[in-house]
């Protein structure tokens, strides 16, 4: 019975060793989520660029996958902390570069699709003071039908472009 009782002194004490070495783990940064998607439907890369002017709308990228055999459209978004959001495209229509709203935007079966600078977007307006460069908030997407599909996206000062940022380092490394 002695013995027993110093092998469970022992290990608790193990136990409480582990647990302090999850907590220092839960620090580390958060790796890329996936997206909380309709089965074969995953969002990565989320980041939104925040305004040059504080009060002027922010703009949401990502990409999305459609590793599906069905066509899958969304209809609308929406952004935690936003005002409103709207699905838009930056494009040249009929001789100038602006932006319109999309009504609904298709992903085709099998199709991966970048929303990116200078094309298509979400824009969020009246985005609250909370966030500011290295904060994080969740985007919404609605799809016809119903589905939903939330991601995280990280905030960056205006003109700063992570996937920029991403490539210079795979060139040094
Ligand atoms: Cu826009």
């Amino acid at each position: 019975m002695k013995s027993m009782r110093v092998l469970g002194a022992l290990a608790s004490a193990g136990l409480v060793m582990s647990l302090a070495a999850c907590a220092d783990e839960a620090e580390a940064p958060v790796e890329e989520a996936a997206g909380d998607c309709a089965p074969g439907i995953s969002v990565t890369s989320g980041w939104l660029a925040l305004p040059a002017v504080t009060g002027n709308p922010a703009a949401v990228y990502f990409t999305i996958a459609n590793e599906t055999d069905a066509q899958v459209s969304i209809r609308t978004a929406t952004v935690l902390g936003a005002e409103s959001a709207m699905l838009h495209e930056t494009a040249e229509w009929s001789g100038e570069v602006d932006m319109q709203e999309l009504f609904t935007q298709p992903v085709m079966a099998g199709e991966t699709l970048e929303f990116e600078p200078g094309g298509k977007h979400v824009m969020a307006f009246g985005m609250g003071e909370g966030t500011e460069p290295g904060g994080e908030t969740e985007v919404t997407l609605t799809f016809v039908g119903g589905d939903k599909c939330s991601f995280p996206v990280t905030a960056y000062p205006a003109g700063e472009d992570p996937r920029e940022a991403a490539e210079e380092e795979a060139d040094e490394g």
